[in-house]
Formats: C-alpha cells, structure tokens, sequence
C-alpha cells in the first residue's frame, strides 16, 4: 500500500450510487428504496488498517489508487483510466459500471480483455455479484470473489483458470472503484468504536423499565435479561446446521442453506456483506423457536391481536463481521429489542427528530433508510456529528445484552465479528396511538411493511384491539389528552411567570 494512501484519501466523493450499490438498505423494509444523491462531508484522522484477510481464496490487493495520488505521479496526466477506456473515458465510473451491469458475463469477459483497463472495471466485483445472485439465487458456492464464483458455478465447479493474480495494473486512478475497495477492506477505527454513552442497566423491574425507558422514549442497553435462553448455550454453529438441515433463510434479495451462507461468510470481504435476516425462522425450524423467551419488559405484544395478518415481527439475524443495518427507522412505528447470542455489534441512535448526516428521508416518510453503506458512512459522516449538541446514543452490545431500540429513533449498526442475533418489533400500550397514527396516513399504502394487507392494516387493528381489549384505545387517547393538558398548564405557568419583554421573570411582591 503506497503510503501516499494516507495523505490525499479523503475525503472521497462517490456523488451517484451505482445501481450495483442499490440493494435494498434493509431487510424489514418492503419496497426497494430510491437513491439520494449525496456529498461526502468531512473526515477526520485519515489514517486506517486494512483487515486481514481470513479467506484461503483471496488476497485484499487493491488495483486501483485514489485520484488524488495521481498528483504525485511521474507523470500527473496519465490516468491509465482514461488511456484504456477509449471514448468511454468520458463516462462516470458509476454511470459506467451501470452501463457494464446491464451486460451479460460474457460480455463482460470479452470486455475484460480489451484493454488494462477495461479489466479493472469489468473486474468490479459487484457487477459480479449481481450475476451470481440475479442467475443463481442462493445456490452458489462462494469462491472468494463474487468473479471466481460465477465462473466456478458456470464451469461446473472447477476454479477460475484466470491467473490469481491477473494481469499488473499500474496506474489506474478512481475515488469511486477505490472507496468502494476501502470500505471492503478496512478495519473499524478506534474512535468510531471508543464512545459508549448508552445507560446500562441490570436488574431493571418491568416497572422502572416501563417509567424510565419505554414511556420517555429512550434507548437503553439491559444486562443480564437472557441468561436463561437455552440458545446462549446451545447455538453453535454444528447445531444451527443440524438444525436447519435443508432449510433456506432469507439472506439480502435470495434465500440460501446455512452452510453455503457460512461458506459465503466466511471468506467475504465486501462492503455490503449480504446479511441473514429471517422472520420465518421459528417456523421453519422450531426448535430455534423454542431456544429463547420474550425478555420480560416486552411481553405486552398487541400486534399477536392480528393473529396470523400480523406484520413480520421476529428475525433471526446472522452475518459475518462488517455486515450490518445501515441507517433507518423500524417500520409502523414499532419498537423493537435486540438480543446478541454471539458477537458484538456497534451501534449508533439518534432520536427521532434529528436526521442523522447523510441521510435524506422524503418528506412523505415512505424513504427511512440510508443511501450511504456503513463504513461510507463512519468514513465521510461519522465525525461531521462530533460537533452537534444532540449527540448520538452508541455502544458496543455484546453476547447476552440487549439493546432496546425506542420507535421512531434512527439506528445504524455494524457487526464486528460474526454474530448471530435475534430482534423482535413490539406493539405496547406506550407506543399503541404512535402505531395507530402510523397505519392511518393517507400514503399507508407506500409505509406499511412486513405484510399483505398494508391499505387495510389500520382498521384491521383497531377493531382486533377493541374486541380484545374493550376501551383500550379510548382509554389511552384520554390519558394522552390529559398529559398533553398538565404539559399546557406547566408551560403557561412559566409562561406568565416570564417577562415577555425583557426575557426575564416577572416577580410580582
Ligand atoms: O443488524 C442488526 O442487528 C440490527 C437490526 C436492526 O437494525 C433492526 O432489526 O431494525
């Protein structure tokens, strides 16, 4: 690695998402989400340690160098990008690798061949990927690069015959393919990892849980709340295979067996590693089902009232280190716990009202997710927040923690080591009018997730509710109502009691 690296790296400006990038943000949104346009804003230590590579299959070279470094080149003008693409120099590497995702892998092979360059760009592992995953499904056995693995599967399983190294390439410059390499490759930085603000709390009764958390809104991680799930114990990785022997789950826009997600897994080093995220889990296998328990602060489930028309509301969750959420917000206004059973995840929040930097939700709310993925986001965002008077709440949640995750608040989490998950999004009495309000927007229909019946969802609700809970909603409108009075009367207090004029008190004596 060139130390010049370090000096001219960032900030990078990849300004369009290739539709490569454009998978869905995640898996508990139903719709696919259009890209922002977005700049990247500021960085701070520029400096960063690539990973390791743990693959048997692949080195973590890099073939391309930032645009930046071409100032310190012998010759500053000599883009080898520009000498071997021909007339498609002209073109935007995001838009160009558009265009080549629109190919077939033969095309892209003959293409490969035409010039140095055309090899760097064809060579892009995600155009690679999206043949795997568009031609194959889930019935791929991961080869290393998402390349190797295509050719692999089309040449009946034998490997790749194109030397492993492939052809010397020198001088080809580009922000975009090098960012995209940076965010595969390199290891989290201290201090995106060092704050830890949350509140933890062990021993918490349901009681202060609900006054202290539930009811204000405010995330907290609990301790100590799932040591009696059998699946703590008993979820090694030989079980889970038992287990679901046959058995696909969902992982990113495909389903797959858990072996070839482990073989995928274990030798990935990508930006947006694919993430296991299944909701069927306990029906398909149901002894995963019975391996863990509702912590007790979020028993109350008004959503079961819907019996089987009930959004998805359980997931397991699985992926290597690197993979993750990017931002968003839980769908419906729910809220929701998460449960590690092995692993450690990283997480940052940021409450409601405040939009965390490079994201850009639509103004109608149906675009809650981040266009940018998560080391993008940690590289050009992370530090533009150190400054801001509302600072995120992060921490690093570890096996048999739980993070609960308040409705409405943004939240992006990476895992730094493989970790297996379970999250559940819950329906309580404190969040039943927010949900309520939700499903009844007028663009329902575009907001709603997790189900068929997204148009109907509300009044669905509201009668199972009433039947099984009488006066429930009422209740709770008038308790609403009431607190929003006493919060009226408190103001006006102050109000009067402050000099309008003057910003001061009026003290009448
Ligand atoms: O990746 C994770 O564990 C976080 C999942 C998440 O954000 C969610 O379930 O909403």
């Amino acid at each position: 690695m060139p130390s010049a690296f370090h000096s001219l790296l960032l900030p990078l400006n990849r300004k369009r998402k290739s539709k490569l990038r454009r998978s869905r943000n995640h898996p508990k949104e139903s719709k696919p989400k259009k890209s922002k346009n977005h700049l990247a804003a500021g960085s701070g230590d520029p400096s960063f340690h690539l990973k390791t590579s743990s693959s048997s299959f692949r080195s973590n070279t890099c073939l391309v160098q930032p645009l930046g470094n071409l100032l310190l080149s012998a010759s500053p003008r000599a883009n080898l990008r520009d000498a071997g693409l021909g007339s498609l120099r002209a073109i935007p590497d995001d838009l160009l690798l558009d265009v080549l995702g629109l190919l077939p892998a033969r095309d892209l092979t003959a293409l490969s061949a035409a010039s140095k360059a055309l090899y760097v760009v064809a060579s892009h592992d995600p155009l690679w990927r999206a043949l795997v995953l568009d031609e194959l499904g889930g019935w791929f056995d991961f080869a290393g690069t998402w390349r190797d693995t295509y050719v692999a599967a089309v040449s009946g399983g034998r490997r790749s015959r194109r030397s492993p190294r492939g052809p010397e390439i020198r001088g080809f410059y580009s922000d975009y393919l090098f960012q995209s390499w940076l965010c595969a490759n390199m290891e989290m930085r201290h201090e995106w990892l060092a704050r830890d603000n949350i509140q933890r709390r062990r021993g918490l009764t349901v009681e202060q849980f609900i006054a202290e958390f539930e009811e204000p809104n405010r995330p907290v991680l609990l301790e100590g709340c799932i040591e009696s799930w059998p699946a703590l114990k008993k979820w090694t990785r030989e079980y889970l295979l038992d287990e679901s022997a046959g058995k696909e789950f969902a992982v990113g826009p495909v389903s797959m067996t858990l072996d070839r997600y482990f073989k995928y897994s274990d030798n990935v080093q990508e930006e947006r590693p694919l993430y296991l995220f299944d909701a069927k889990f306990a029906e398909k296998v149901p002894e995963m089902g019975r391996d863990y328990e509702v912590p007790v602060y979020f028993r109350e489930d008004l959503f079961s009232v819907l019996g089987e028309e009930r959004p998805d509301h359980r997931w397991v969750i699985i992926g290597p280190a690197g993979s993750g959420s990017s931002f968003h917000v839980d769908p419906n206004s729910t809220s929701a716990w998460n449960a590690i059973i092995k692993g450690a995840k990283k997480w940052v929040m940021f409450p409601p009202e405040v939009v965390p930097p490079g994201v850009h939700p639509s103004a109608d709310g149906a675009e809650v997710t981040s266009p940018v993925s998560i080391m993008e986001w940690f590289m050009n965002f992370y530090s533009a927040c150190k400054t801001w008077e509302k600072r995120p709440i992060e921490c690093v949640c570890r096996t048999g923690e739980v993070v609960f995750v308040p409705n409405g608040w943004w939240h992006l989490v990476i895992n730094l080591e493989e970790s297996i998950a379970i999250t559940q999004n819950y329906v309580s009495r404190r969040n039943l009018l927010n949900v309520l309000d939700f499903l009844k927007k007028p663009n329902a229909s575009e907001l709603v997730s997790g189900t068929k019946d997204r148009v109907n969802l509300h009044d669905k609700f509201c009668s199972a509710i009433e039947a099984a809970h009488p006066g429930m909603v009422n209740q709770l409108e008038l308790e609403a109502e009431q607190k929003a009075a006493a919060r009226k009367k408190k103001a006006s207090f102050w109000d009067s009691a402050l000099d309008a004029n003057t910003g001061g008190f009026k003290f009448s004596f």
